[in-house]
């Protein structure tokens, strides 16, 4: 990160500090989180990266290296930067902060992103979470995870304009090396499971985003609210999806639209499968993983209609292959990546034979990365003379 430093002091003429967030890959609890639900990501060694120095006036001035742009901003008064425009992420969240009782102070940043954009891999939770770590610092304020990662989440939804959950801003926060978290998303209570040491996390990215994607997942979360309004009609005590059993589900599918049906039994499905994936990891059966995962995917796939072509090929695919424990797609869907847990020996072969399969049978050339579970946000030393880089 010498680099970012260097290109901080020539456009900003000064030193820096440097802060990172990581990106997350979901291992299972798909579409859960914004329904009181569980989850279990794990962030990546994948980060948005984040030189900062203070400014003497209430001004932010935001530079991303990914779009080669300069934003700049008034504390007292942050406007949108327009439509769908990356400093949308920055500027949300340093609303939110302010709005939540920060008083910042003004901020030279300078932002570099390496977590592949539009891949499912929370790209956008990770530039949040490096900003509002690096502000929070900056203004000499104490860092509190869980506010910073409610706070994130809330300038994604009221700034931004995506209706996202807690999960991606969540585990950015509190990621933690060679662990997954499981989060319970009403609670915010977690805990840690090691992943284990001969199993390797292989994500594959299909290379496609559709453009429906937006759209389709406030959809989604509409379907859902519409599915617990009316099972509460005859469930007063129920408060989201999360606090419906298969059973309630089944006894009252007659009050749904099968459409809602469908996406209700996604949720409370998926919400059972992350409970016997806690118990797969914690008791070392990790073979158990695989049918799980296989179920997931088709969940997503059939009953809640996230997934597409090139994710189900992909999953095929690597379900075909030696060494594979399981596969799913991850993320909010309409493209992106799967999840893939191999063993560390299969790992090679695997993304030989995959890639070129994938090739074959869809015209698109898929990147695969494999990455250990990694911390969570931090302020990083960089030691000159150290070679880092
Ligand atoms: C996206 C959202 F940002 C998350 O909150 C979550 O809902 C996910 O899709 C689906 O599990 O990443």
């Amino acid at each position: 990160m010498l680099k970012l430093l260097e290109d901080f002091r020539s456009r900003f003429g000064s030193s820096a500090r440097i802060y990172r967030a990581p990106g997350r890959v979901n291992l299972i609890g798909e579409h859960t989180d914004y329904n009181d639900g569980f989850v279990m990501p794990a962030a990546i060694e994948f980060y948005c990266w984040v030189a900062a120095a203070p400014r003497a006036d209430r001004k932010l001035v935001i530079h991303s290296e990914n779009y080669n742009e300069t934003v700049e901003a008034n504390l007292e008064s942050i406007v949108t930067a327009g439509n769908r425009h990356w400093a949308n992420y920055p500027l949300g969240v340093a609303q939110a902060l302010q709005g939540g009782g920060k008083r910042l102070k003004g901020a030279n940043l300078l932002i570099h992103g390496e977590v592949p954009l539009g891949a499912g891999l929370s790209s956008s939770a990770a530039i949040e979470v490096a900003v509002g770590f690096a502000l929070l610092e900056q203004s000499g304020l104490a860092t509190d995870r869980l506010e910073l990662a409610r706070l994130c989440q809330k300038a994604e939804n009221e700034f931004v304009g995506a209706r996202v959950g807690i999960m991606d801003q969540f585990v950015s926060c509190h990621g933690r090396a060679a662990h997954a978290l499981v989060l319970d998303c009403r609670s915010l209570e977690y805990k840690l499971v090691k992943l284990p040491a001969g199993i390797q996390l292989v994500i594959c990215n299909t290379m496609v985003k559709h453009e429906i994607g937006g759209g389709e997942y406030n959809r989604r979360r509409a379907e859902c609210e519409e599915g617990v309004r009316k099972l509460q009609t005859v469930l007063p005590h129920i408060r989201a999806l999360r606090d419906v059993t298969i059973a309630q589900l089944e006894e009252h599918r007659g009050l749904l639209a099968p459409k809602v049906y469908s996406r209700c039994r996604h949720v409370v499905t998926e919400n059972d499968r992350v409970q016997s994936a806690v118990r797969a990891f914690e008791s070392g059966d990790i073979r158990a993983l695989g049918p799980l995962l296989g179920e997931s995917h088709r969940s997503l796939r059939d009953d809640y209609d996230v997934s597409c072509r090139e994710l189900d090929t992909m999953v095929d695919i690597a379900g075909a292959q030696r060494g594979v424990i399981g596969a799913r797609m991850t993320g909010g869907g309409f493209g992106g990546c799967t999840i893939n847990l191999v063993e560390a020996g299969a790992v090679e072969g695997f993304k030989k034979s995959v890639a070129a399969e994938y090739r074959s049978r869809t015209g698109l050339q898929p990147e695969i990365y494999v990455s250990p579970a990694s911390n969570g946000a931090q302020e990083v030393e960089v030691i000159p003379d150290s070679g880092a880089s």
